[in-house]
Parts: structure tokens; sequence; C-alpha cells
């Protein structure tokens, strides 16, 4: 059984827009829902719908990526990457979302980033929404809640095809598009009224609304370029039982399925038993139009795109804290814990790996792993950054065994490989890059850039692709 990756296995690296680009007005950029969520510990605590100049946006400058681009891509290149996951701004291309002409100034910047990255031989794997929905379709519409959003993003999805298609070969559409149910604002642009789980039925509608958006792209995708592929994309950081009580074994497979119901409808093109009878428990009735679900069966995605960080232990009865820098779920004594308190799980990561596969036998593609840190710097300026080094290659050897056991995997993008803003905290602090970025989390700093040690380290798994960790 081979254990080496595929020789064109798709090395790289992964960001967002609204997390390193900054340039947040700037050539008519509209505003998202990213550009209106502060920093610090009230980032999530209620739903800003409007910029408090008292505040601190983490999102406005970010890492300056928007004029950064060609150093950042070129130093992504002295490691050899072989591909690029970053998002176009929905509200570059088209300021309000609701535009008939694109901005042409937007497309521009895209085309300009996606030629520095081909000059290198690097593949841009596309993100078309990265928690990016214009803010004026969230105001206006309550997000996806409103079927008015499925033409709005089929028209933004024809454009930057026809402009893009020659340069960009891998998309996928809503970045974890299961976080619908967790994070709605971020995920889905829903308000959420009160914080009472009436906003469960406008999840839900959001979620079918982008599941038949999700299908006219596939439709749309194929037609336009018949040589490129385009995937989901979901967060399926694994859960396990918290006992072997048969009580919790059930309802940690069907918290899992939470999650695996957004894949399985645009990977299998159909809603699932289980999860039907999930929202008629939460008293949710759909609107599903006619040939809707039909679309939905006809374009389904040509692969699986993941984020993996950790595992959590579950069990009903205790609230999962997400990302707001607490820990998440129970602890798992066996395991070692970040910074931030994510359980550190390379076992997890392949057996996360083969679940998904075994599940849609379609291609899977690591597009976020990585692990966020405190990093210091030394008195001679280096970062000697051992905790990245190490969870990257068990992660590596993890994917390898997982390719050996014979999942098809199409690539492994190191979430944040220049330190960017963390979605879950605002935060600078919290760093995931093989590149340190002088700035702080009150927005102070140069925008240095600095390679760490682990920069020579992951330059070094891809030149062995893989083999020497
Ligand atoms: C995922 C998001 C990314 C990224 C990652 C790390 O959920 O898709 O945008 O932020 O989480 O989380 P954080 O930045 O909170 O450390």
């Amino acid at each position: 059984m081979t254990t080496t990756f595929p020789k064109d296995f798709l090395w790289g690296g992964a960001v967002a827009a609204n997390q390193c680009e900054g340039a947040y007005l700037e050539d008519d950029k509209g505003l998202n829902i990213s550009d209106v969520l502060p920093g610090g510990s009230d980032r999530f605590a209620h739903i800003v719908a409007e910029i408090d100049e008292e505040n601190y946006y983490p999102s406005h400058e970010a890492v300056d990526f928007y004029h950064h681009y060609k150093e950042d891509v070129k130093l992504m290149a002295e490691m050899g990457f072989k591909c690029f996951r970053t998002s176009i701004s929905w509200a570059r291309i088209f300021p309000t979302g609701e535009e008939t002409e694109p901005n042409e100034k937007g497309l521009r910047f895209y085309d300009e980033l996606f030629d520095a990255c081909l000059k290198y031989g690097i593949e841009p794997v596309i993100t078309i929404s990265h928690y990016e929905t214009p803010l004026y379709l969230a105001q206006k519409y309550n997000g996806w809640a409103s079927r008015k959003l499925i033409p709005l993003f089929e028209h933004y999805c024809e454009t930057i095809f026809k402009r893009y298609k020659s340069k960009v070969k891998y998309w996928m559409t809503f970045n974890e598009i299961n976080n619908t149910l967790r994070l709605p604002y971020l995920a889905a642009a829903i308000d959420i009224k009160n914080n009472d789980t009436s906003w469960f039925g406008d999840a839900f509608q959001a979620s079918h609304n982008m599941f038949v958006a999700n299908a006219k792209a596939v439709k749309l995708c194929h037609e336009l370029m018949p040589n490129a592929r385009i995937g989901c994309m979901l967060s399926l950081s694994n859960v396990y039982p918290n006992t072997c009580k048969p009580e919790d074994i059930f309802e940690t497979y069907n918290f899992r399925r939470r999650s695996l119901f957004y894949s399985d409808v645009m990977m299998r093109g159909k809603y699932p038993g289980y999860s039907l009878r999930m929202m008629e428990g939460m008293g949710v009735k759909l609107d599903i139009r006619t040939g809707e679900l039909e679309l939905i069966a006809k374009y389904t995605n040509d692969y699986l795109g993941f984020s993996y960080y950790r595992t959590s232990n579950f069990a009903s009865n205790v609230e999962m804290k997400y990302n707001t820098g607490g820990s998440v779920g129970i602890d798992n004594p066996y395991l070692e814990k970040s910074d931030w308190g994510w359980a550190i799980d390379p076992i997890g990561f392949r057996y996360t790996c083969n679940e998904l596969y075994d599940r849609y036998q379609k291609p899977i593609f690591v597009v976020e792993n990585g692990l966020g840190t405190v990093d210091t710097i030394a008195a001679d300026g280096s970062i000697y950054d051992l905790d990245r080094m190490k969870y990257l290659a068990k992660h590596v050897a993890a994917l390898r065994e997982a390719i050996a056991d014979g999942c098809d995997i199409l690539g492994y993008t190191w979430w944040g490989p220049f330190d960017i803003v963390s979605a879950g905290t605002g935060e600078m602090k919290k760093r995931y890059g093989f590149i340190y970025v002088d700035k702080d989390n009150d927005g102070n700093g140069t925008l240095k850039r600095r390679k760490k040690a682990s920069f020579d380290y992951y330059k070094k798994i891809i030149s062995t692709n893989g083999a020497d960790l």
C-alpha cells in the first residue's frame, strides 16, 4: 500500500479576504458583514449592523494583503506552494450585492492577484463567499433567510466565472455552510433577534436557499468552465462521545449529522431522512419551490472541501462553546490543547478523512488545518515556533495515512500561511502563519513580514512531497 502523497498533490495555504486584505472601502468596495464585527470579546455579543467610530475593526486594515499581495505570494512561492486558497470579497465586485454592473476595480484586483499566483505555478483555489455577504443584503433581506439572494448570488457567480475562467480551476461556494446553525450571522448573514431560537426557522430556510444557490453555481461552473471543479465547504472538526453510554453515542452521532446534513444534501443531492425529522422536531417547515429539489439532485458538488482543527468531546447536557477563544466541548484527557483550548488530535484528522471519503466516495480537499498560537520573538529577532512545526508534522503524517487508507484527497492548504486576523476572536495574537506579520490586537504595527522557523519546515515538506517529516 503506497504511503506517499500523489505527485499532483496540492500543497498550499488558505486565507479569507476579510481576514487579510484590509482596504475595506478601497476602490469602491462595499461593506460586508465581517466588516462590522469589532475586535475583542464583544465580537459576537451582539450583531452590529453599522460601524461605531469608537470601536476598532480588525478587518478594516487586517494585514493589508490588498497592497502586500505580491510580496506575500512571492513568499508562498518560495515555500513551493502548488495552490493558494482565498476568497473573492463579494462586496468588491458588487458593493451592495444588487448592482447589475460589477465594480471593475474590484475585478481587476483579483485578476492581478491570480496572475501573481499563476506566475509561480500556484493554482488559485477560490471561495466565492467566506463570511462576506454584502452588509446591504443582510440589512435589506435578513441575508440568506430570503430567497432574493439566490439570483443575486447567481449573477455574482456568472460574473466571476466568466472573468476568471482562464485562471481558476478550483472553486467552492460557501465557507463552512454548516455554521449556519451555530454562527448564523457569519455563515448566512441572518440577524439573531433577541437570541431566542425563533431564528432556527430562518437558519434552515437560509440553508435551503443556499443549497439552491449552490446547485445553480455548480450548473454555471460546469457550463462555463468544463475543466474546473466546484466544491462545497464545511467546518468538520470532529466530535467524540463523552462516554460509551449508548445514549451518548447516539446523541453524538446525531450532533455530527447536524453538520453532515449539509454535505449530504450538496454531495448526494437530496435531504436525508434524519434531517427532515430534525427539522420537524424543531417545528421548522421549509418553503421549497417547484423544481428546486430536482436542481439540487442534478447539480451536486465535485468535491468536499472542509476545515479540520481539533476534536471535542460531546454530551448533550454540555453547551458546546465555539471559537470565542474558549475551549470547545468537554476536555479529552488523552489530548494536549492549544493556547486557545483546542484539542490537538492528528488521529482524529485521519479518522475524519476516512469518515468523509467513506461517506461520499468523491474527492475531499483539506482547505483549512492549522494551529493558532502566541508566537514570541527572540532577542535576535527569530521566531522558533516549535508547537506549530509539531502540529504540522503530525497532521501531515495523519494525512499520509489517510491516503494510504484509500482516501482520495486533492490537497492540503494550511490555514493562515501568513498571520491574519482570527475569525473567532478578531485577534492578531492568535497567529497561524509560517510568516509573522508585525501587527497587534489593537491594530498597531509596521505590517512587516518575517519568516518563522516553520517557513523552512513546510518548504521541506512540500519539496519532498510529504516524505520527510
Ligand atoms: C474557520 C474559518 C476561518 C478561520 C478558522 C480559524 O472556522 O473558516 O475563517 O478563521 O476558523 O478560526 P479562528 O480564526 O477563530 O482561530
